[in-house]
């Protein structure tokens, strides 16, 4: 029994996707490869060699997809750019069939009376890039700007929400200091150049964009993290607020303090490449901070483990696909303290939000009709929606909320195996299958359209 989350009128329902996960064609139309094409190369690095060549082959049947959405009531669809798309090798000539595919898709959307939100980079980089250092050279931050300056241009007039960069934790941790996602580095000193390019990336972009005049909102997601004590022990609040300088703040700080986390620079004595002027170009006014959440941790002190932080034990359901925990309150708490942090004016979306669960298609042997019963990623969603509604009512500035994803699509280290779409993707044929949350999603938009 569902009860009907109690969300303003005007809130903003989208879906979310990014290129490299959903759009296929991958040598088509002047593509080049990016990191994520060499990544899936290297044996052991992604589950069974996976990689986004054909993807959910959203490049030829965005059609298609955009008139599911807005069949569902989806008002907004979140899709990022390959960056190797637009600008062939991550060089300076603009690709016009690249540009001329975000054209047409925007234009669908528009058709189809949806909002087009357009996130610039979204861990695609081009391969070529990644040759000359990547993140870890400062002049990565500026071949991003110039990407986000042919984007406004050709793309200005159809874009109702810029996005710079998505989740800066997990390109710079999970991709320059751990080496679990592209381009697979382990070296702590090209992570602490990384964090600090990214952010000097998203700040040279709004830049950029304040001079077009352009009048769309732009803003950044990051995916914050806002872990719970496991125990009222002062060791263990200390050990939360270590994870929450090294997560949330290091993307966070430089925005809204104009420096970085007194933990990470006083403490931990990490030197961050910072030249003059660079917190003034990061901190410049943005129009909305986009959040994605799925779980939350549970963290406790340690003596023996790295910034002494040590996960504690859980009791929380699982996700039945990928296995992270459902922790519906844990938005809540996050949204709050996401809300004290910026001063509680500047509007938030949620631009990312779902579940990942071990989808069963079944056919209905009567009718021949196909259908996944995904009950506890309705659950999942109805849980976050009633956490967003009594964020609102506490005073958070929540606007809208994204889902994660619209599709099935390619999720990374375990390529094709885990499912996080409110509709199922057969990778054999193709053929889009709403799952039960998809129409669930349906039903809750349906009260908030007009
Ligand atoms: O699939 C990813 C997405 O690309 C970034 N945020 C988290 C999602 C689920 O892992």
């Amino acid at each position: 029994m569902f009860t009907r989350p109690d969300l303003p009128k005007d809130f903003l329902f989208g879906a979310a996707t990014a290129s490299y996960q959903v759009e296929g064609a991958g040598s088509e139309d002047g593509r080049t490869p990016c990191i994520w094409d060499d990544f899936a190369k290297i044996p052991g690095k992604v589950y069974m060699g996976h990689d986004g060549s054909v993807a959910a082959d959203q490049y030829h049947r965005y059609k298609e997809d955009v008139a599911l959405m807005a069949d569902l009531g989806f008002q907004a669809y979140r899709f990022s750019v390959s960056w190797s798309r637009v600008l062939p090798n991550g060089g300076d000539k603009v690709n016009p069939k690249g540009i001329q595919y975000y054209r047409n898709l925007c234009t669908e959307l528009h058709n189809r009376g949806m909002k087009a939100c357009c996130t610039i980079y979204h861990w695609d980089m081009p391969s070529e890039l990644q040759a000359k250092g990547g993140w870890a050279e400062r002049d990565t931050a500026y071949r991003l700007t110039y990407l986000a300056k042919v984007l406004f241009e050709n793309l200005g007039d159809l874009v109702d929400m810029w996005i710079t960069i998505n989740e800066a934790m997990c390109i710079t941790f999970l991709g320059y200091q751990m080496g679990m996602h592209a381009p697979g580095i382990k070296d702590n000193d090209r992570f602490i150049k990384s964090v600090h390019h990214v952010n000097l990336a998203h700040g040279l972009i709004v830049s950029e964009y304040r001079k077009t005049g352009l009048k769309a909102p732009i803003g950044i997601t990051h995916n914050l993290e806002f872990p719970r004590p496991a125990t009222k022990d002062p060791k263990d609040a200390k050990a939360v607020s270590n994870h929450i300088a090294l997560r949330s703040g290091l993307f966070m700080a430089p925005i809204f303090r104009k420096r970085y986390p007194e933990y990470v620079t006083d403490e931990l004595g990490w030197g961050f490449p910072v030249q003059d002027g660079d917190f003034d170009i990061i901190s410049q006014p943005i129009d909305f901070l986009g959040i994605n959440y799925y779980s939350e941790h549970v963290l406790r002190w340690s003596d023996t483990q790295p910034n002494n932080i040590e996960a504690a034990e859980r009791w929380e359901e699982r996700m039945s696909g990928i296995g992270w925990r459902i922790t519906p309150h844990g938005l809540l708490r996050l949204l709050k303290w996401t809300s004290d942090y910026t001063g509680g004016k500047l509007p938030f979306y949620i631009t990312e939000n779902g579940a990942c669960c071990d989808d069963r298609l079944e056919t209905d042997t009567k009718t021949g009709k196909q259908f996944v019963h995904d009950e506890q990623r309705i659950r999942y969603l109805s849980e976050h929606l009633h956490m967003c509604a009594q964020a609102i009512n506490q005073g958070v500035p929540l606007k809208g909320y994204f889902c994660w994803s619209f599709i099935d699509n390619y999720e990374w280290t375990y390529g094709y195996s885990m499912r996080f779409g409110l509709v199922y993707c057969d990778y054999e044929t193709q053929k889009r299958i709403p799952k039960d949350s998809a129409y669930f999603m349906r039903d809750v938009m349906a009260g908030y359209g007009d």
